[in-house]
């Protein structure tokens, strides 16, 4: 079984993720997306909400597993024999600190991270701003899937009150 992570925060799942997750879904056995929790960072998602709307899109798929992880992503990927971690690259900008973390996250386990560039259309594409622009009025329906956009402007509308 090959098997790969998808790791983040998806707070919510945005297309662009999901590009990335369906592209290593045709590389890898099981993909594992791993909602990685940050006690620092109050989400507008709980983890669950997260878990359950990256379920319910990539259940297409056939090959994804959608589990939490509170701690350090190598640990998770040595917990389940995951040897490979898959990120998505939207720009240079990004690069500098997924380097960083290739590297050390290789230094401490071995484990691989291997890139994969954003589709053209999703490079600008972040769940912070998908929020943003949301939380302000802004059409976002196009970047998110269905399910998600649906539910990110019921959770603007119930904090508005
Ligand atoms: N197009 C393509 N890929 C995208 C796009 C897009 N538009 N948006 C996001 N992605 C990909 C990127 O690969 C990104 O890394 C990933 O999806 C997740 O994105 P986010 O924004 O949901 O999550 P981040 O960037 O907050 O996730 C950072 C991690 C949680 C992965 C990182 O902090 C981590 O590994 N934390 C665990 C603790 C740990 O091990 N720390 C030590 C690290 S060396």
């Amino acid at each position: 079984m090959r098997r790969a992570v998808c790791p983040g925060s998806f707070d919510p799942i945005t297309n662009g993720h999901l590009d990335i997750i369906e592209r290593a879904s045709r590389l890898y056995d099981v993909v594992h997306v791993a909602v990685l929790i940050n006690k620092n960072k109050q989400g507008m998602f709980t983890i669950e909400e997260r878990i359950g709307l990256i379920e319910e899109t990539t259940a297409k798929l056939g090959n994804v597993k959608v589990e939490s992880h509170n701690g350090l992503l190598v640990d998770f990927c040595k917990e389940r024999g995951i040897p490979a971690i898959i990120k998505g690259l939207r720009a240079v900008s990004d690069f500098d600190y997924e380097l960083q973390m290739a590297q050390m996250n290789h230094g401490l386990s071995g484990v691989e991270t291997l890139f994969v560039p954003t589709s053209p259309t999703y490079s600008f594409l972040s769940s912070t701003l998908v929020k943003e622009v949301a939380s302000l009025g802004g059409d976002v329906s196009h970047l998110l899937p269905e399910a998600v956009h649906r539910r990110l402007v019921d959770r603007i509308a119930e904090r508005r009150g």
